[in-house]
């Protein structure tokens, strides 16, 4: 009777293991999953927004504008973009200078710019066009 009782405790504890196992290692994989979205440049640029990108390829640092107005300013980062993706189902023109002035440059719904080229680190603020 000894011995049955310790062989089920000892299976409770394997199974509680191997509970344990499968915690650790289920976390992990979200991770790495994460992990390679985030390698495709541009995937984290949500639907109806607007992604600005501090380098080329959409990369660097993000700025994620969901606001249906645009953005006047983009502030301390204005001049410092490389890349934009507009995701907002409609178009959308960017400036060269805040309050929607100077050169403009229009983004067509669902279209991206991989590289500024004469716009680059110059663009201020955008709005729909
Ligand atoms: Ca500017």
């Amino acid at each position: 009777m000894r011995h049955k009782i310790a062989a089920a405790t000892a299976a409770t504890v394997a199974v509680g293991v191997a509970t344990m196992l499968m915690a650790v290692v289920a976390p992990s994989a979200g991770a790495a999953e994460i992990e390679k979205a985030r390698s495709t440049p541009g995937s984290d640029c949500p639907v109806n927004a607007v992604c600005l990108y501090t380098e080329k390829k959409y990369r660097g640092t993000v700025l994620v504008d969901r606001g249906a107005k645009g953005r006047n300013s983009y502030g301390n980062a204005n001049d410092t973009f490389e890349s934009i993706i507009n995701r907002t189902g409609e178009d959308v023109c960017f400036f060269r200078d805040e309050d929607f002035q100077g050169p403009k440059l229009p983004l067509h719904h669902d279209k991206a710019f991989s590289d500024l080229q004469a716009y680059a680190d110059a663009l201020s603020s955008h709005q729909r066009c």
